[in-house]
């Protein structure tokens, strides 16, 4: 509805957009140049069944602007979705920047845009991919791009690398296949000739790929950035965002079928809940290193494939953001939104990290060609709430209309204005760092152990998460035709774990080879050997770390039902009250509960009145939903024993480790769904019986049962 909504409590940003926003509702359609149209229906022609005139100036400009109504999608992070909130800073990030947005209690309006990397605007948002995390915070003092991902590593060191890694994972150029997927040859290709990737290739193989919902993933700025506070004084720092929510992922199976079922899964589901009032929200989190610690520990600080394990350095906590606005339009907003990590402001710089520094080139020349010029950060979202003075002038679609005769510095026609802010005014000055070395075209020695923080990440996860990365990596590398590549990769995978290798060499049919011969690092060249290419640990460092799993995370450690997802399974004759007691108690903790039928519509209740009905079973699944109720009533469960839909819910659920809960009647439908593996349906961990809600609820909280995966299941 293009209403006018009523005055709410607007920030510095949003009322800056009102200026742009537009309201139809009620008015007269008009051209763009605002003369009345009285009939947007017929053409103008010579006779009616003659042809359409040159003339009709509303036929050519309503045509002329469809036809160009589509821009480049971005080369990179096509398909994204985007929400309005805002940052509030705590009391203790003053300490470390002088940055306004960091000072006690102060709060930012944001705008942040999650993204797959891969796949192209319409592709799903379940592919197994790295999910991009970028924040733009309208400062007082100008605008501050926190571009990350949700993964804290990358698969390269060197900017100069990254149109190769992009070729290698984008659609193969002679077919244009496969679409936003990394299972295919020339993706493995490239790993398997870049070993620095490896540590990548453990968290993207890992469940962190494919995220339950944009809400419950955390944030990284990947690189090492710098920090400096009111006395000048620099310190490194990391970047993390915390999601209240914990961390949830899905299991690749489910990410398939969801796919298909729903395939702007992440999208939806951050809009419906901001819609309802469920705003997600994240701690941000430094860790702080003191210049004089750079070379403590056993890795380079400036490598944008290392982490700094949580263990060496805690994370502190220094805001918080939450996201409780969706844009008002796609294109306007999400679209044209530009990001950018050199957007900094004073209290923040740059190290010189050569993947941050190649960045740093990047974005901006990208937007040229995506949103056409030098202009774009007059677009309304991109645009500053801090006031722009400057003598940059023209180009395309310029909005700004500048005054008077003086656009150069310095002047003595304008009194040398714009003029120079000193730093105690709020000026920039760039971090000052001592420099000197010859000019070369090289990688430091510091950056070539490219295993031991992946066999970090490896050693840290729990069984199920090490199942589901050898998974992973059976389906890529099985999807992959050269048994060269796949070779390749079982020899660097040795490196990480012989334990990993030998697993996925059993799915893939293959023997681990020996390392022997195969040129398996082109970057160090002559230095062929991987057992070579390693760094002694840190001081510290115990060979694992809990916040690399998301079982062992602390993030997780919190655990309730909020937001969760229900299928309450029902047909007509169900028992009314089964279905509202449960709903009541799930809604009481945070979570929602869908009725799920046969048909659409109102179900026929037994002891109530009829039931409006979420969803038949034709249009949702028990892939989209967090856990699975059996309504009681004999005649529904019958009815729902008949349909193949019904048992295969149940079953799914099972198998993708599920809670599952029925009230007494229920459990003939689970008992239906009992497949070879799962007999213990409907016993065993997360299963609860006999109309036992608090048990379900209970089975909710904890989330998923993975125990069931491994032992049902043959052992990968
Ligand atoms: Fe990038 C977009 C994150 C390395 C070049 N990048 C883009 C977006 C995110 C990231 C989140 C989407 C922003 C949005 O929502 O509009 N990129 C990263 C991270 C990296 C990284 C966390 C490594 C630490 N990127 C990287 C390198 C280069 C680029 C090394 C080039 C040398 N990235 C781009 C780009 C994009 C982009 C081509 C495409 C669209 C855009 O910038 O605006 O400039």
């Amino acid at each position: 509805m293009s209403k006018k909504p009523k005055p709410t409590e607007q920030d510095a940003k949003s009322q800056d957009l009102e200026q742009n926003r537009e309201y139809g509702h009620g008015e007269f359609l008009t051209s763009n140049q605002g003369v009345r149209v009285n009939n947007d229906q017929n053409s103008e022609k010579a006779g009616e069944r003659g042809p359409s005139l040159l003339e009709d100036f509303l036929l050519r400009e309503k045509i002329t602007h469809f036809d160009h109504e589509r821009i480049p999608e971005r080369v990179v992070h096509a398909r994204g979705v985007a929400a309005h909130g805002y940052f509030e800073a705590y009391d203790n990030a003053q300490q470390y920047s002088r940055a306004q947005f960091l000072q006690p209690g102060v709060r930012t309006p944001i705008f942040t845009r999650f993204s797959t990397v891969a796949g192209s605007r319409g592709s799903s948002d379940m592919a197994r991919d790295v999910r991009g995390f970028a924040v733009k915070f309208y400062t007082q003092e100008g605008v501050y791009d926190f571009v990350g991902n949700n993964i804290p590593v990358f698969f390269i060191q060197d900017a100069i690398k990254f149109p190769d890694l992009i070729h290698a994972v984008k659609p193969e150029p002679h077919n244009e296949i496969p679409q936003a997927a990394s299972a295919h040859n020339t993706f493995w290709d490239f790993i398997s000739t870049n070993p620095e990737a490896m540590h990548m290739v453990m968290w993207v193989m890992s469940d962190r790929a494919l995220p339950r919902s944009l809400r419950t993933m955390e944030g990284f700025n990947i690189h090492t950035w710098r920090l400096i506070d009111a006395d000048g004084k620099a310190r490194f720092v990391k970047f993390h965002w915390k999601p209240k929510l914990g961390i949830k992922s899905v299991m690749w199976d489910e990410a398939l079928q969801i796919s298909g079922k729903d395939p702007d899964f992440h999208r939806r589901d951050l809009w419906d809940n901001i819609e309802q009032g469920n705003f997600p929200e994240w701690e941000l989190g430094v860790q702080v290193v003191e210049e004089e610690d750079e070379f403590k520990f056993g890795f380079d600080l400036l490598d944008a494939t290392k982490i700094i394990p949580e263990e060496l350095v805690p994370v502190t906590i220094i805001g918080r953001m939450v996201l409780d606005r969706n844009p008002d339009n796609y294109f306007a907003e999400t679209e044209q939104v530009a990001f950018h990590p050199g957007h900094v402001v004073p209290g923040i710089d740059f190290t010189n990290d050569p993947l941050l520094q190649g960045r740093l080139f990047s974005y901006t020349d990208t937007q040229l060609t995506r949103l056409g010029g030098p202009n774009f950060h007059e677009i309304p979202i991109n645009r500053s709430v801090a006031p722009i003075h400057n003598n940059q002038r023209d180009g395309h679609m310029r909005q700004q209309i500048n005054v008077g005769k003086t656009s150069y510095g310095p002047n003595y026609l304008n009194d040398n204005t714009p003029k120079q802010a000193k730093q105690s005014e709020g000026g920039f000055v760039s971090h000052q760092e001592r420099v000197e070395g010859s000019k070369v075209r090289a990688r430091s020695k510091s950056f070539v152990d490219h295993y031991s923080q992946a066999r970090l990440f490896w050693n840290s996860q729990a069984d199920w998460e090490k199942a589901h990365i050898v998974k992973a990596l059976r389906f890529e590398l099985g999807k992959v035709e050269d048994e060269g590549v796949r070779e390749r990769m079982l020899v660097h995978l040795n490196q990480v774990a012989q334990e990993l290798a030998q697993r996925v060499a059993k799915g893939l049919g293959l023997e681990v080879p020996s390392a022997k011969g195969m040129q398996l690092n082109r970057i160090v060249g002559a230095d062929e050997d991987p057992a070579r290419l390693q760094s002694k640990p840190a001081s510290g460092d115990e060979g694992k770390s809990d916040a690399l799993s998301i079982e062992f995370s602390p993030v997780n450690a919190q655990k309730d039902i909020q937001t969760k997802q229900v299928a309450i399974l029902a047909a007509d004759g169900a028992d009314a009250a089964s279905i509202q007691s449960l709903k009541k108690a799930l809604e009481a903790g945070g979570a929602t509960a869908k009725l799920v039928a046969p048909h659409l519509g109102m179900l026929k209740v037994q002891g109530g009145e009829a039931l409006r009905i979420d969803f038949s079973l034709q249009t949702t699944a028990s892939v989209l939903f967090d856990g699975v109720y059996v309504a009681g009533g004999e005649p529904s469960v019958q009815a729902l024993r008949q349909q193949p839909d019904a048992v295969q819910f149940v079953n799914e659920a099972y198998r993708h480790c599920k809670p599952i809960g029925a009230a007494p009647a229920g459990e003939a439908l689970l008992k239906a769904a009992a497949y070879a593996g799962a007999e213990d349906l409907p016993g065993g961990p997360g299963v609860s019986v006999a109309g036992n809600t608090d048990q379900f609820i209970q089975d909710l909280t904890t989330g998923r049962f993975w125990q069931r995966e491994l032992e049902s299941q043959p052992k990968v």
